[in-house]
């Protein structure tokens, strides 16, 4: 009795997923009905996503929501990947496949926007870390185009896909705080940034924030998916770390998070932005979360150089793989899996290998050794990145909680456990379809706030623990071959 089935669609930048969560007053259950695959395709114009195999992605995957919940679902919500989105004409119609993050038309582009704005008045202004792909230089880097001058309206693509469910437009907070036009002390669109670089903010539509509803299923859309409307639509954080982030199942304050997929996002949850010099320097990032929190974090490249070097070697099993490279000598080489270097597809072996070769480490020479460098170096950005984000932030913790893909590899979990020095309590592996229907609930009033969604999570969802081996001595000096360079 009270419980009430939720749709939460999940876009990684790996693959799509919609899950269905059914939620009562003391419990929750997550399953997952449909997931599809997100490949990217390289055109003669550059390297564009596949937006309407998403679109037909998430109608396949709210039909079987609805089979599994007998056709009654009390709500949807979309989160995915941030940053990117589609431009509208002025009748609603998209200006051609969205842009990819990786695609190399910002090259140059934010040293173009320093010129106007300095790097640190744009940091303190927005809090934003430096990345090629911000959307404000994605924005600027598509203003000479003939698409860019007919465009009416830029939707980011979780609230692209919303659009195209409702008909309905808006721009949800937690994913706008990624475009490098908001503000993270009032949380609204940073204006004076926008005039001084001629953005127009008009461009997007108004700010929605997460649990405001967007809207209903339109009659098409029930159509091709068989759901009996109406079916609501709610606006969630639809900033994919956003959702994962609400789902951690933290029990206090003192916790660190790693939200580890084709990214590793690792950082703290605050109360208020660092917007400091030496933050800026750290390159630490504020993003927007739920009721006011600040997700004070650094990109790590994550398991996309695993993605690519898997996807260069003819996908061979990943459990094989994984388990040859748990065999091999630990911290042989490691990469700055933070590198910039790293951010373009293509190569991805011989990129590693050149990177050991230039550090003057033993270049791995089988497919374990090349995967164990990747591991072994993410463990060690993910000590960096937990150690910085203390000190910077001046927030202590006792313990690692690390969500998303990622969980499901043990050898990437310990090996980060062993390099922070810290217990790691490792899951839910789809911690942001989690946050994604944890917030719809609580907009019909099942959680309260965000301590009451991580209780359900605790008592409903055991994590697996792993303790930290070692001194960390041998972290200190991995860490110092690359500092050497
Ligand atoms: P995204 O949301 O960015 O698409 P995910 O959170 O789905 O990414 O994580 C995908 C990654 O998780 C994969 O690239 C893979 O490295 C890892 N992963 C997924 N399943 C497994 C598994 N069974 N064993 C080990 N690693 C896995
Ligand atoms: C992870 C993610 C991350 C962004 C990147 C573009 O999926 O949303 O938080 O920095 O994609």
């Amino acid at each position: 009795a009270g419980v009430r089935a939720y749709a939460a669609v999940d876009l990684g930048a790996s693959s799509g997923r919609v899950m269905v969560g059914r939620v009562g007053p003391d419990s929750l259950e997550l399953s997952e009905v449909h997931r599809f695959p997100n490949r990217p395709v390289r055109l003669p114009e550059g390297l564009r996503w596949d937006i309407l195999a998403l679109h037909r992605g998430v109608l396949d995957g709210l039909r079987a929501a609805g089979t599994r919940s007998g056709g009654r679902l009390a709500s949807v919500g979309i989160d995915g990947w941030a940053v990117d989105h589609g431009l509208l004409d002025a009748d609603g119609a998209l200006l051609g496949n969205p842009v990819h993050y990786r695609d190399a038309r910002t090259e140059g582009v934010a040293e173009q926007v320093w010129a106007t704005v300095p790097a640190a008045e744009l940091y303190a202004a927005t809090g934003l870390q430096y990345a090629p792909f911000n959307t404000l230089y994605q924005l600027v880097a598509a203003r000479p185009t003939v698409q860019f001058a007919r465009a009416a309206r830029a939707l980011l693509v979780p609230d692209l896909l919303t659009y195209w469910l409702t008909g309905e437009q808006g721009t949800e907070l937690t994913n706008a705080s990624t475009t490098q036009l908001i503000d993270p002390r009032t949380r609204t669109w940073a204006h004076g940034v926008a005039g001084r670089l001629g953005v127009d903010l008009g461009l997007f539509p108004p700010l929605r924030q997460p649990g405001d509803p967007a809207g209903r299923l339109r009659p098409e859309v029930l159509e091709e998916t068989g759901l009996a409307g109406p079916v609501p639509v709610t606006a969630v954080a639809s900033h994919d770390t956003a959702s994962a982030v609400a789902a951690v199942p933290a029990t206090g304050e003192r916790f660190a998070y790693i939200c580890t997929g084709t990214w590793s996002l690792a950082g703290l949850e605050l109360t208020a932005p660092v917007l400091t010099e030496e933050s800026r320097a750290a390159n630490f990032t504020n993003e927007l979360g739920l009721d006011g929190t600040v997700r004070y974090l650094r990109n790590i490249m994550g398991l996309w150089l695993l993605q690519e070097c898997v996807r260069a070697w003819g996908e061979p099993d990943l459990d094989v793989l994984l388990r040859a490279a748990a065999a091999v000598p630990a911290l042989r080489s490691v990469v700055d899996a933070g590198d910039e270097a790293f951010l373009a597809p293509g190569r991805m072996p011989e990129r590693i290998a050149e990177a050991c070769r230039a550090t003057g480490q033993p270049v791995p020479g089988t497919r374990a050794e090349t995967t164990r460098c990747i591991l072994d170096s993410l463990a060690l950005a993910h000590r960096r990145a937990v150690a910085d984000a203390q000190r910077l932030a001046g927030h202590p913790v006792d313990v690692v909680h690390v969500v998303g893909g990622g969980t499901r590899n043990a050898l990437l979990c310990q090996l980060t456990a062993d390099a922070c020095g810290l217990p790691v309590v490792a899951g839910p592996a789809e911690a942001a379809a989690l946050g994604n229907v944890l917030v719809q609930a609580r907009a019909h009033g099942l959680v309260g706030d965000l301590a009451d969604m991580r209780r359900l999570l605790v008592r409903t969802l055991p994590p697996t623990r792993y303790a930290p081996r070692g001194n960390g001595a041998r972290w200190r000096e991995a860490e110092a071959r690359l500092a050497a360079r």
